[in-house]
């Protein structure tokens, strides 16, 4: 039986007691004491625990718990485990009830308060952020409660605390009506995971604030709206830098004012002005910046110019610190955007911490500010029941979006509203709409589930396939848009279009990236997306061993989990970017290059800025090695024009490829990335055309068996058994790699690609295939002078399909040659994740532990996601070579291999040249130390084997990487369907 003391657990309302209306988080001078620091704590595993907030209550023996900071990443265990569900609930569906079973967090601590202290009006306590609902006493007496985990919550306290010492009490539910609210696909993670603050509101103070800003042609606007009573009076507003100082001498002289002469803010060009607004008894600081958000017809434009968000859904995530703030931590990861070429942020699903609202004024973000609100978990009954459309749940729904609006209207980086994600649709997200309608004629409304556009001003979706997406950029009148009548159809388009979440990034991909960019450049209506999402939620722990992992779903003993479904970040937990990171940055790399004759035209894709910051570097290499290098040049290019300019004279080789590589880099340093760093590059292909050497064909072969050595190769009975003075076994016929996350995705948006079964993920069809064990029958070994030829038929138990696979070894001039021709029978139905060979090299007294290579690098790359790699000379260790993806899978491959060379410590093991197949393609390599089948089996990281073997494969071909983790499969054009192939190599020991 739930005490009535706990009854506000299960209440559909937002909390009794804080103060309405909610206001700006401001920066003010009134004073103020920090509450964050150790609190004495206590976790019961009920709600119904005994009473603990009287005035005096003996907390000796409690723990201690620092404040902000989640119990469940406290203790080790001790106060219980982190949750990670996506859609589902962890608790039953029976809103807007929670089980009992409900662990409750009681917080306790001391506070003086300062004796000039009484001269304040209010004394005004205020959380920044408390999962999931919460409940206040002051001297043991009760001060209200609040729900709403990431929005900010204040309240007057004046009348409980007195002079010196008190005792403030807080009790946290994790579980709680609120928590149907709160589904976002993230950890559950309980506690007072914000900033506790104690403010002195002055008499004759600042309530709120709010400078609302426009800006047309060189003038800005600003339209002020002070929120304080008749003897705060006058109110000075102040603009040092633009000589502006305004004094309000009563409430209705606070009105509109233009200034001439201000520069605009941008995403590019952040440009932010100190203002402070002061009264006799409180000074607030606030930095603006002049920008007008508008929608043009079906265009987004801020300052009068169409934005494009190349943007990323943040949450926030930290393998220590979970969801609490950490300024440092938050300011470099922005900075990392920006060097990656990210302009844009959806805050998804929640409002962050305030202060990062801060950060992207001053580094210059469009954001998407969103509402702390999703209840996708109503979908598994069919959304019955669901709160966005039961008035029940309205003032819970009108409470949040008030919050967050309120809390960050000040923000020039904030262009658009979201109510949230994920919420089905209904009266009460409408009702939200309205508000902010009323509220903010500033800035326009988003919400993704409202499919049919009757609430909202922009189109948006997920995960919308490339010709879906292009469907909705073009005007095409017959084609109706997904979930919308044919009329609905026609309003949807008359809006700007964006795709709120895209490109899952989760393990190895996400593939086609370029193919979305190059939809923005086609159709006006297009305004980018956001990359579901900027980084992994992994949390760090550790393996039974002590090996520190970043642990997902279901690695904390949870009842129902979404496994590492919470792992699909371009960024690894431990910052590290992701391939799919470079990959992003090279797409949306704000330049184009386009190279004619002996002319580059260079086209910026910029929002406003033009190129003054840059300078444009260039090089010349001849199989990858400098020969040439110098400035180029180039005109300051305006946004959305462009310059052509000359090519410096290329050096070009005979008997080496002359590759000619342009970097657009910073000229000076930016508060993100020191003056060199790259922004955008392109690369030119000067080399004269070369001959392939033909292959020699035989007429004298006999069948043969018994030892043999050609150059550097010893086999016995047709088998290689040393290279190069080396155990190695193989080359064997691989087709499997270790299934991406994506590989895995059974997503249904397997629209216009033929290479997908729906609801069966292609890693299913390869394991029933038995692509993973394949077993071989050699059918002849023969040999000619100088050659020897095996014939090998490869196929899996209890499957009639099989692979032909012909490998001959000769001596071509002074060096050894493998041509391998892979041959698939009939019947093979589905794509195959790769077509190569691989190579064994058992570590003996000298381990293959690096590559040097000249082909496609620095990073991984895949049919798909090319954009990133480039042309050039590399080198590795094998370690490096391998993305340590939080759940193992297929990583490192390296395309269009040219030529490669196997180390040990340094020295040269093995020399490899890649020649190109009969049509001229070229094969990728992977070094890796495990095999596929080895990294297949690993849950982590942790999990994969020792190993005392490094493994070479060389792949004629591999499948692409698409996204269909959520989303589309691989786009046709880069699936791999069975096919004969031919890997020809030339090989010579160091
Ligand atoms: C979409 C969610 O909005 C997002 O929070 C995340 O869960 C993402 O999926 C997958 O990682 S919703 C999905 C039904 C497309």
């Amino acid at each position: 039986m739930l005490s009535e003391l706990s009854a506000y657990v299960s209440d559909t309302a937002p909390g009794r007691g804080a103060l309405r209306p909610a206001r700006s988080w401001l920066h003010s001078d009134a004073p103020s004491r920090s509450l964050n620091g150790p609190w004495r704590f206590r976790l019961s595993a009920t709600a119904a625990a005994e009473d603990f907030a009287a005035d005096g209550f003996d907390d000796h023996g409690w723990d201690t718990a620092p404040v902000p900071s989640h119990w469940v990443l406290q203790g080790d265990g001790t106060y219980g485990r982190p949750i990670y569900t996506n859609v589902q609930y962890p608790f039953p569906i029976d809103p807007p009830h929670v089980p009992d079973e409900n662990p409750t967090g009681d917080y306790r601590r001391h506070i003086g308060i300062p004796a000039d202290w009484s001269d304040a009006e209010r004394i005004v306590l205020r959380f920044d952020g408390v999962e999931s609902v919460f409940k206040v006493w002051v001297n043991g007496v009760e001060i209200g409660t609040a729900s709403g985990s990431r929005l900010a919550h204040e309240f007057d306290v004046t009348s409980a605390v007195r002079p010196g010492d008190n005792i403030v009490a807080v009790r946290v539910h994790q579980w709680s009506a609120a928590s149907y609210l709160e589904d976002q696909d993230q950890w559950w993670l309980p506690g007072i995971f914000r900033d506790v603050t104690l403010i002195a509101r002055p008499a004759g103070g600042i309530e709120d604030v709010w400078l609302r800003t426009g800006y047309d042609n060189g003038r800005g606007r600003v339209d002020p709206e002070v929120t304080a009573d008749t003897t705060a009076f006058p109110v000075t507003l102040r603009i040092p830098e633009l000589g502006v100082e305004r004094i309000w001498s009563t409430a209705s002289d606070v009105s509109p004012f233009d200034i001439e002469g201000v520069e605009p803010w941008s995403a590019e060009r952040p440009r932010l002005y100190d203002v402070t607004v002061s009264t006799a008894a409180e000074s607030v600081a606030l930095r603006v910046g002049f920008r007008t958000v508008e929608i043009r017809g079906d265009r987004f434009l801020v300052n009068g110019r169409r934005v494009v968000f190349h943007g990323v859904n943040r949450h926030e995530t930290h393998p220590e610190r979970g969801r609490v703030f950490d300024e440092e931590h938050a300011r470099e990861d922005l900075a990392r955007m920006k060097r990656f070429n990210v302009n844009a942020i959806r805050t998804s699903h929640y409002p962050p911490h305030p202060r990062l609202l801060d950060l992207a004024d001053e580094l210059g973000f469009w954001v998407v500010l969103e509402c702390d609100l999703e209840t996708h978990g109503f979908d598994a009954v069919g959304w019955t029941g669901n709160p966005s459309d039961d008035p029940a749940w309205r003032e819970a729904y009108l409470d949040r979006i008030r919050r967050t609006v309120e809390r960050d209207k000040n923000h020039p980086s904030v262009v658009l509203w979201s109510l949230g994600n994920e919420a089905g649709t209904g009266s009460n997200l409408a009702a939200m709409s309205a508000w902010v309608h009323a509220r903010d004629a500033g800035r326009p409304v988003h919400y993704e589930g409202d499919h049919a556009g009757e609430y909202t001003d922009v189109y948006s979706r997920m995960y919308a396939s490339v010709p879906e997406t292009e469907r909705i950029g073009s005007d095409d009148s017959r084609s109706t848009l997904l979930n919308c009548t044919p009329a609905q159809s026609a309003r949807q388009r008359t809006k700007p279009f964006l795709l709120c979440e895209y490109a899952h990034a989760m393990g190895n991909g996400p593939g086609a990236l370029d193919q979305y960019e190059a939809l923005v450049h086609r159709h006006p209506r297009l305004h980018g997306g956001f990359v579901w999402e900027w980084r992994d939620h992994g949390i760090l722990t550790t393996a039974p061993d002590g090996t520190p992992y970043f642990a997902y779903g279901g690695d904390f003993g949870e009842v129902v989990h979404d496994g590492n479904f919470v792992m699909d970040g371009m960024l690894m937990s431990n910052d590290v970017p992701t391939p799919g990171l470079h990959e992003y940055k090279a797409v949306v790399q704000p330049l184009r290059f386009a190279f004619t004759g002996d002319d580059i035209a260079i086209a910026s894709l910029r929002h406003s800025a033009d190129t003054s910051d840059l300078r444009f570097h260039w090089r010349v290499e001849h199989d990858g090695t400098l020969v040439e290098s110098g400035e180029l040049k180039v005109p300051v290019v305006a946004a959305g024009e462009s310059e052509r300019v000359p090519l410096p004279e290329i050096p070009v080789s005979r008997d080496a490829e002359t590759w000619f590589t342009v970097d657009a880099v910073l000229a000076a340093d930016t508060p993100w990335a020191p003056a060199g760093h790259v922004v955008a590059t392109a690369q030119l292909d000067r080399s004269t055309p070369r001959p392939v050497p033909r292959v020699r064909h035989r007429t004298d072969w006999r069948p043969d068996g018994g030892t043999l050595t050609l150059g550097v190769a010893e086999f016995v009975d047709g088998t290689l058994v040393r290279l190069a003075d080396r155990a190695v076994a193989g080359p064997r016929l691989e087709l499997f790699r270790a299934p991406t996350d994506n590989d895995e995705g059974v997503s249904d948006a397997v629209e216009e690609s033929d290479a997908s079964i729906a609801g069966v993920s292609n890693a299913e069809l390869w394991r029933r295939d038995g692509l993973d064990r394949l077993t071989t029958r050699r059918l002849s070994v023969e040999r000619a002078a100088d050659a020897l030829r095996t014939l090998d038929k490869v196929s899996a138990a209890n499957s009639a399909l099989s692979v032909l696979v012909e490998s001959v070894w000769s001596i071509e001039g002074d060096g050894l040659e493998l041509r391998v021709e892979i041959e698939p029978s009939s019947g093979w139905r589905t794509v195959w994740p790769r077509i190569g060979i691989r190579l064994d090299l058992p570590d003996g007294t000298s381990p293959v532990d690096g590559a040097d290579w000249f082909g496609l690098g620095p990073h991984e790359s895949y049919p798909d996601s090319l954009r990133a790699a480039r042309t050039g000379r590399f080198s590795a260790g094998v370690r490096d070579l391998s993305v340590d993806y939080a759940r193992p899978q297929e990583t490192g491959h390296r395309s269009h291999l040219r030529q490669l060379t196997l180390t040990s410590a340094g020295a040269t093991v093995l020399r490899v040249v890649a020649l190109p197949d009969p049509r001229g393609r070229r094969p990728g390599f992977t070094l890796s130390r495990h095999t596929p089948q080895q990294i297949a089996q690993a849950g982590h990281p942790f999990e994969l084997p020792d190993s005392t073997t490094s493994h070479l494969f060389v792949d004629a071909a591999q499948h692409g990487l698409g996204s269909r983790a959520c989303g589309p499969d691989v786009w046709p054009d880069f699936a791999l369907r069975p096919e004969a192939r031919t890997i020809r190599l030339r090989i010579t020991a160091g």
